[in-house]
């Protein structure tokens, strides 16, 4: 089994995504599971294999402590990594080619606390792999794009896994999405357009946040898909057989 983990920002189009992906997969013969593992969502696009809210409910949550909506799944969250042994039990039950994980929707509680490492770390695969989301609708200048890139090196130290980072949202970028592609594999462009859109203290800030992104081995550029059309998934696909299975890919 190979396990795919989405992450990203709130929004960013983890869940489309995943069921993106499943569809894609599953089209060319593989067989997937999912698993679910947002203690808070209330409706997925996609049918899941393993649920963690079969586990952890967020309403008894917040009856039985007397919590809140916000420290609730907080709660949920950090009570993931404890139901790891039953999340394994039925994954491997349902004994998948590969395995989407579909993250938090709070990105914070999953890479930040202890419980989202935890599971990246010991849930048993032959191979797992994380794609970070950019929400392309985010990457609004520059700065931004620096920004987003650093909580993706961030949360890759955090989770401890290999990264594909892909850009998300295409369809309603398409003024941005060239300049965001350049951004994203030449240095020399990001650093022309951050100068000739910060100044000052942030301008300093930002130069040094990216050259060390640089030096972290960044720039290896962002894989562009809309989760809207569909577009970009071969080629996403193309990249995650590469990581996931030294270049087999499944039969088209
Ligand atoms: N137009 C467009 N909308 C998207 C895309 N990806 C996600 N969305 C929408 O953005 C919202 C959040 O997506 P979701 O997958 O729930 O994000 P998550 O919080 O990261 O799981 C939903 O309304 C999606 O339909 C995309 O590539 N293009
Ligand atoms: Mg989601």
């Amino acid at each position: 089994m190979k396990t795919i983990f989405m992450v990203g920002t709130a929004g960013s189009g983890k869940s489309l995504l995943t069921s993106r992906i499943f569809d894609y997969y599953t089209r060319n013969g593989a067989f997937v599971g999912m698993l679910n593992l947002d203690p808070a969502v209330e409706n997925l696009p996609y049918t899941c294999d393993v649920d963690v809210r079969d586990y952890v409910d967020i309403v008894s949550i917040m009856r039985q402590y007397d919590l809140g909506p916000n420290g609730s799944i907080i709660m949920a969250n950090d009570l993931i990594a404890s139901k790891i042994d039953e999340l394994q039990r039925e994954v491997d039950n349902v004994n998948p080619d590969y395995l989407i994980v579909d993250t938090p929707g709070q990105i914070e509680l999953f890479a930040y606390r202890a419980s989202g490492p935890f599971f990246a770390q010991n849930l048993a695969a032959e191979q797992k792999v994380m794609l970070f989301l950019h929400d392309g609708v985010l990457i609004t200048t520059p700065t931004n794009f620096v920004s987003i890139a650093l909580l993706a090196s961030s949360v890759k130290l955090r989770l401890g896994l290999s990264q594909i980072n892909v850009l998300t949202k295409t369809d309603l970028i398409e003024d941005k999405i060239k300049d965001i592609l350049k951004w994203s594999t030449n240095m020399a462009s990001l650093e022309d357009a951050i100068a000739n859109q910060a100044d000052g203290e942030s301008y300093t800030l930002v130069m040094n946040l990216l050259r060390s992104l640089n030096v972290g081995g960044f720039a290896q550029g962002l894989i562009p898909v809309s989760n809207a059309t569909g577009e970009g998934m071969s080629n996403l696909q193309a990249v995650l057989s590469r990581v996931l299975n030294l270049g087999e890919e499944v039969e088209d």
